[in-house]
């Protein structure tokens, strides 16, 4: 007999077959002679009933003391049953115990710094199942967004010589005796790659030695970058809403009923599929920050709380744009017209969420990136080969970075971004 998804028997097609399932023991309990056992697959949970009468005392007295998380194989007929999470539970005729668990250390809600050590146990509660098939789907959508619309994919290396977006978060590494670095972004390998397939993309690990732990930031994520030739500002907007846009829709198709046992509403996350998002220049979300009491001003950068603030007056996600130079990396094209801003943009999701894309036309004019090298302090020797793109057919360009924890964070609407992971990175742990 083929074994079924659990989460294929709650109908009512079904009722009076006879199925077998195999996972593990969620839940258990014994009344009397019958064992009341939820067992759990990927799919879902549904309840077990072992009758003594049928299969003998021996085994519900067994059952009585079973492990959590015990794994089993188990056939019966599947019954309507009000009592039963769910509203269907299986009748069994035949219960095998296939691995034993003795003393589960996940009895309940046991503190986030136990929960954590103990995360490659912790990740088989259902919630992370329905979380991590959100991933799933957004890293699914995402690459398909690039797939279907003749973008390459490319492999750029994540050893590297130097920082892209700043040597604060650097991740320092010991390279056959010489100094290197986790990369931080593709994007500058991306830059090399458009002189040769013009429209490339990448999903890659990105390391960020972030000093504070936030509830937004991780030390390892997985980044999703875009870079074409010829794409000015515009185009590359244009790219990001529609991206975004894309994987809104295939989570909302195709993990809907995982979005709203999340607790997730899901009508406000569809306010996300229509595009065009509305643009917001730097000097407007300064306006709006101020008009609303906020001490900041003109020259500073916003920071999660300014950004929650701006996104709670929008119901879609926003694009932020024209930065001032002084705190956008050295890449950021100047704006001709007013060379105290860059051609930079950034996506902050709504409902408070704030950032998830960072990006924006590169400057392609080789003595002013390296005039910007040496403004931000940096050493031009070391994007030597960085600065050589702009000497050989130079050519306007964009793109940007998207990162998936964060657009799962949104979208599953979590209050922290180590949930999105399976082991999350983040100062302070590095186990298991
Ligand atoms: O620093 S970014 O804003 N931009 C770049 O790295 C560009 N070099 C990307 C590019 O143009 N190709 O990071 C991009 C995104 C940002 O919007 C976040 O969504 C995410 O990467 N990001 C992070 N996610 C989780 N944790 C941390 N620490 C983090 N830092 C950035």
């Amino acid at each position: 007999m083929a074994f079924m998804p659990i989460s294929e028997l709650f109908k009512d097609e079904i009722i009076g077959q006879r199925t077998c399932i195999r996972g593990w023991i969620y839940r258990r309990s014994v009344v009397g002679k019958k064992a009341f056992i939820r067992v759990r697959d990927s799919s879902g949970v549904i309840q077990v009933v072992v009758d003594a009468f049928k299969l003998g005392d021996k085994l519900v007295d067994e059952l009585k003391n079973i492990g959590l998380e015990a794994s089993v194989v188990t056939c019966g007929t599947v019954k309507k049953s009000e009592r039963a999470p769910g509203g269907y539970e299986i009748e069994a005729d035949s219960f095998t115990i296939i691995g034993y668990s003795r003393d589960f250390p996940i009895k309940g809600w046991e503190g986030i710094e136990y929960l954590l050590n103990n995360r490659h146990l912790y990740i088989r509660s259902p919630r992370y199942a329905k979380l991590f098939k959100i991933k799933h789907v957004v890293l699914k959508a995402g690459r398909e967004y690039f797939i279907n619309n003749g973008w390459y994919e490319v492999t750029p290396p994540i050893l590297t010589a130097s920082a892209c977006e700043g040597g604060a978060t650097l991740f320092p590494i010991d390279y056959f005796g010489t100094k290197a670095y986790l990369s931080q972004s593709a994007q500058l390998y991306l830059e090399a790659l458009i002189y040769v397939l013009e429209k490339v993309w990448s999903l890659t690990p990105s390391f960020r030695a972030e000093k504070s732990r936030t509830r937004r930031h991780l030390a390892e994520y997985w980044h999703l970058e875009p870079e074409a030739a010829w794409y000015h500002m515009d185009d590359m907007m244009k790219v990001a809403e529609e991206l975004v846009s894309y994987i809104v829709e295939r989570v909302v198709e195709e993990a809907s009923s995982e979005l709203r046992d999340l607790g997730r509403d899901v009508d406000v996350l569809k306010k996300a599929i229509h595009t065009p998002y509305p643009r917001v220049k730097y000097d407007e979300a300064i306006e709006i920050l101020q008009k609303k009491g906020i001490n900041i001003n003109w020259g500073d950068d916003l920071g999660a709380d300014e950004e929650r603030i701006l996104t709670l007056e929008f119901d879609t996600p926003i694009f932020l744009t024209h930065f001032p130079k002084q705190i956008k990396s050295f890449y950021m094209k100047i704006d001709r017209s007013r060379p105290d801003v860059v051609l930079g943009f950034d996506v902050l999701a709504p409902e408070g969420y704030g950032e998830i894309i960072g990006g924006g036309e590169r400057e392609d004019d080789y003595d002013t990136l390296y005039k910007r090298l040496l403004e931000q302090g940096l050493n031009p020797d070391e994007y030597k080969w960085y600065l050589d793109l702009r000497k050989y057919g130079s050519i306007p360009h964009s793109g940007f970075g998207l990162g998936i924890e964060r657009v799962v964070m949104w979208i599953a609407n979590l209050d922290h971004i180590r949930e999105t992971c399976p082991f999350p990175r983040f100062r302070g742990r590095i186990y298991p």
